[in-house]
Order: structure tokens, then sequence, then C-alpha cells
């Protein structure tokens, strides 16, 4: 299995989590997001995801992209460990939390649109972070919310084994830090993070641990 990643994307290190947990051998294939203008914009790895944004993963199959797709992928052919409750509600939960953070805070500070607000609008590095802070902010209060208020409060996100939801956060987060948000009042969201880096699946995947990190 071949992953095209990038040491500090939080997409990439959601799918590297997913492949740790599942116990699975891959190969990664950096591609620089800065370097030259953006690795991901060039026309190798377009023909291996047009859409330019890493990770994608290459199973012998079609190439697949969008790490929440890939992750679901891992799931159906590799079920164990499972990743997603048995039951159908719970299911939809940890799916709910996990696209508080893959649909409505990850892409709105995503480097293509802070790249956008800086060179075509014109906002300083300031307001950049501003404006990261503001969307990560209003995301990760609704999910302490819907974790504390969950119906399997556990160490993990969900319950006491980790999910799709824990994958999705332990990389939020390390992307919060990088633009300074004050997380002091996430506890129940620290306590899972905690629990998650404790795992070497976890800690194994972590930016710093990767071949392209600088
Ligand atoms: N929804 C996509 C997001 C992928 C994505 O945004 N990847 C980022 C890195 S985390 C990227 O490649 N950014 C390149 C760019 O913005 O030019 C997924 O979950 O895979």
């Amino acid at each position: 299995m071949k992953l095209y990643t990038f040491f500090r994307s939080s997409a990439s290190y959601r799918v590297r989590i997913a492949l740790n947990l599942k116990g699975l051998d891959y190969e990664q294939v950096p591609i620089h997001l800065r370097r030259g203008g953006g690795e991901q914009f060039s026309p190798s790895y377009k023909a291996v995801n047009p859409q330019a944004l890493v990770p994608a993963l290459d199973d012998g199959g079609p190439i697949l992209t969008q790490s929440l797709a890939i992750i679901e992928y891992l799931e159906e052919r590799h079920p164990q460990p499972p990743l997603l409750p048995a039951d159908a509600a719970d299911r939809a939960l940890v799916r709910g939390m996990a696209l508080i953070i893959a649909c409505e805070i990850h892409p709105i500070q995503n480097l293509r649109v802070l790249v956008h607000l800086k060179n075509n609008l014109k906002q300083s590095d300031d307001d950049l972070n501003l404006w990261a802070r503001h969307w990560i902010d209003l995301g990760l209060s609704a999910l302490e919310h819907m974790v504390i208020s969950g119906r399997k409060r556990g160490r993990f996100c969900f319950g006491d084994t980790p999910s799709l939801a824990d994958i999705c956060l332990v990389p939020q987060l390390a992307n919060a830090r990088r633009f300074g948000c004050d997380l002091s009042g996430y506890p129940a969201l620290l306590q899972a993070e905690a629990a998650c880096v404790a795992l070497p699946a976890f800690a194994n995947a972590a930016p710093e641990k990767q071949p392209d990190a600088e």
C-alpha cells in the first residue's frame, strides 16, 4: 500500500493513524505542500489526485482520495479493530463528531484557503490566525459538548476505544496549537487526546515521527 502524504497534513495524519490502528504496512510517498510552490500542483501528482490535495492511497486498485473515504475503505476491508461502533445510531454519532472536524473546521483553514486570503484578499498573517482560531474554536466547542453529553462517555471521544472521531480529533488539536488556540476550555477533548497519544498507533503517526518531517 502506498500513501501519498505530507508530515504536517492533518488529513494525511488521520489516515496514518487508521493504518496504524489496523496494523497495516504502508509505504509513504511524501508530497511537500510548500516546496517549489507546492508539489501537490505538479502534473505527476495531479494525475494521482486531480484535486491536488493529500492524502491519496494506492492499494492496488483505483487511487483513493479524501481521508474519510479512505478510512471507511480500510474499515470495510480490514474490520478489526473497528473504528466505528456496532450500533447504527452510535455510528452516526461518531461520524457526526468526525465530520464536525473534517467538514466544518479543517476545510476553512486549510492551506489553500489561507493562501487565497493572504495573496488575493490581502489579509495579514495576524488576520489569518484570527480567522483560523475563530473556526477552530467554534467547531471544538460543539465537539466538546457532544463528547461530554454523549451516550457513551468514556476515555475516548465515544466510549473506551478509539474511533473515527479520535482519529480526526488528534490531528485537529495539533493544528489548533499551531494557530495558537487556547485549548483549556476543552477538557474532554484533551482527555481523549491524552488517551489516544498513549497508544503507539497514534504516537507513531505524529508529524514529527514521519520520514519527511523537517
Ligand atoms: N477533505 C480532504 C482534505 C484534504 C486536504 O485539505 N489536504 C490538505 C493537507 S491537510 C492539502 O493537501 N492541502 C494542500 C493545499 O491546500 O494546497 C481530506 O479529508 O482528505
